[in-house]
């Protein structure tokens, strides 16, 4: 019996000839000629070997929608194109970023530029201050600013800024929102009156999350209890101020509003988190549409164009905590990388061009509104909502205003309704609680033909 090594080197052994013939012609010829329909699948099967799940990030694993993720290999204005080559309209936009549309030729000539002058310092550079001034012309409320390289990290440790200029420990946040990954933030509702927060996680000390209280969202009469009960053990709240966690959520102006109010008489710091609805929904943010000012800002996503930037800021006072200055910490290795600055500021200056969030709103109002006359004609109770850049598509009557209404809104007709879309070449988040995203590039050719595939998948809906 030959042992393994000895077939090995038999192999290897080969006549150089045939070695080239069959390695460098016929095996590569034979595999390029697999017909690509199982590309996805394969690479899929392939990546959950040496990742959890196959996937950098749990949402893209299609565990909500089921089937097999879509490995995308290239993507250029509203579309990208997976490892079978097929074309999808994008409606996830990298979960925010892509707002002028995907490699933006401003945006890749901005990167370029900055790639030739080398990748990362650990200095500082004019970039950062360029960035940080821009976000605060940009943003009123935001007098000084913090970047960092993740949502995550800014929520986390604006959280922390929180905790170390009031001196207090407890915060609140609310059902449903999402706030990126930090311990204190993995929390669900408790079962206590006040609903001090369990862990949502494994690995997060029950600990870690007993001072997280967690509220419903636009529950005012509750936010009053709480305040009432114990406003002055409150370090923060921390809200999406139009939620698209849960969905595509908007918070009610009484909710807002008195959560400003109850602050201001408690001090205790009010943080909007607007790492997706931050120049998602305005130029200015929720906070501008609100008229609302926050102490603190969390921001992400678009202000990196595609990029990790993300940032944390707000009243100057407040920001003097943070360290070198004073005794709250916090730090990044990547923090302001100067090729994601690049595309970042690319991107911030485009969507300063006139009429840009009108255009936005108006095409995202007409693919909600022709999704929602679409439904109707086929009898299937559906209604989706927009603001700015974001939409919202929820199998229900009425929009949902709670994380408890958007649960109760039809999931499994969401599935279906995203795989019909899929196969007909477009892309919606594949998930019944993610908010959906358009790009100023998404023009009226590119609704229409979303459209037209929601003609047929709601007729498939309504036959079934
Ligand atoms: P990151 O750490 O993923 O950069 O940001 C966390 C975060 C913080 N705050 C808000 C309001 C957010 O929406 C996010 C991240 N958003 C999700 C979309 N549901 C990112 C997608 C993902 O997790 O892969």
């Amino acid at each position: 019996m030959k042992s393994r090594s000895q077939t090995h080197l038999n192999f290897f052994a080969l006549d150089p000839v045939v070695h080239l013939v069959l390695y460098d012609n016929f095996l590569p010829f034979l595999i390029s000629s697999i017909p690509n329909t199982m590309r996805n699948t394969e690479l899929f099967e392939r990546a959950q070997i040496t990742t959890p799940g196959g996937v950098n990030s749990p949402v893209r694993a299609f565990r909500s929608v089921g089937g097999v993720p879509r490995f995308i290999t290239r993507a250029s204005g509203a579309y990208f194109w997976d490892a079978e080559d097929k074309r999808y309209i994008d409606y996830i936009g990298s979960w925010g970023p892509a707002i002028v549309g995907h490699a933006h030729p401003t945006v890749l000539k901005a990167v370029q530029a900055a790639v030739e002058l080398g990748l990362s310092f650990g200095a500082p550079t004019e970039g950062e201050i360029l960035m940080a001034e821009e976000i605060c012309r940009l943003v009123p409320s935001i007098e000084q600013v913090r970047l960092v390289s993740s949502g995550t990290e800014a929520t986390m440790s604006a959280l922390r800024l929180a905790r170390g200029a009031t001196g207090r420990d407890k915060i609140i946040k609310f059902e449903g929102c999402y706030h990126g990954h930090a311990d204190a933030l993995l929390v669900k509702a408790g079962s206590g009156l006040l609903t001090l927060g369990n862990p949502s996680s494994a690995g997060v000390p029950a600990d870690f999350t007993k001072h997280t209280l967690v509220l419903d969202y636009n529950n005012t009469q509750q936010l009053e209890d709480t305040f009432k009960a114990m406003g002055d053990q409150i370090a923060c709240i921390i809200v999406e101020p139009i939620a698209g966690n849960m969905n595509l959520i908007k918070a009610t102006p009484e909710f807002l509003k008195t959560m400003r109010r109850l602050c201001t008489e408690h001090g205790t710091i009010l943080i909007f988190d607007e790492v997706m609805c931050g120049f998602r929904v305005a130029l200015g943010g929720a906070q501008s549409i609100y008229d609302i000012k926050p102490d603190l800002t969390a921001l992400g996503k678009v202000i990196g164009g595609g990029l990790p930037v993300a940032a944390f800021g707000g009243r100057a006072d407040l920001m003097a905590h943070m360290a070198p200055l004073g005794a709250v910490y916090q730090a990044g290795t990547l923090s302001g990388n100067p090729i994601a600055v690049a595309a970042g500021l690319a991107t911030l200056k485009l969507i300063q061009h006139d009429g840009f969030y009108e255009l936005l709103s108006q095409q995202s109002a007409k693919l909600a509104q022709g999704l929602t006359q679409i439904a109707k004609t086929a009898q299937i109770s559906f209604c989706a909502d927009s603001i700015g850049g974001m939409f919202g598509l929820y199998f229900t009557e009425q929009i949902p205003t709670s994380y408890a209404e958007v649960l109760r809104t039809d999931k499994e007709k969401f599935n279906r309704l995203f795989h019909l879309m899929l196969d007909n070449g477009i892309y919606f988040a594949p998930s019944a609680y993610e908010a959906g995203f358009i790009s100023s590039v998404h023009d009226d050719a590119v609704i229409q033909t979303t459209l037209t595939a929601a003609e047929q998948a709601f007729a498939h809906l309504s036959e079934s």
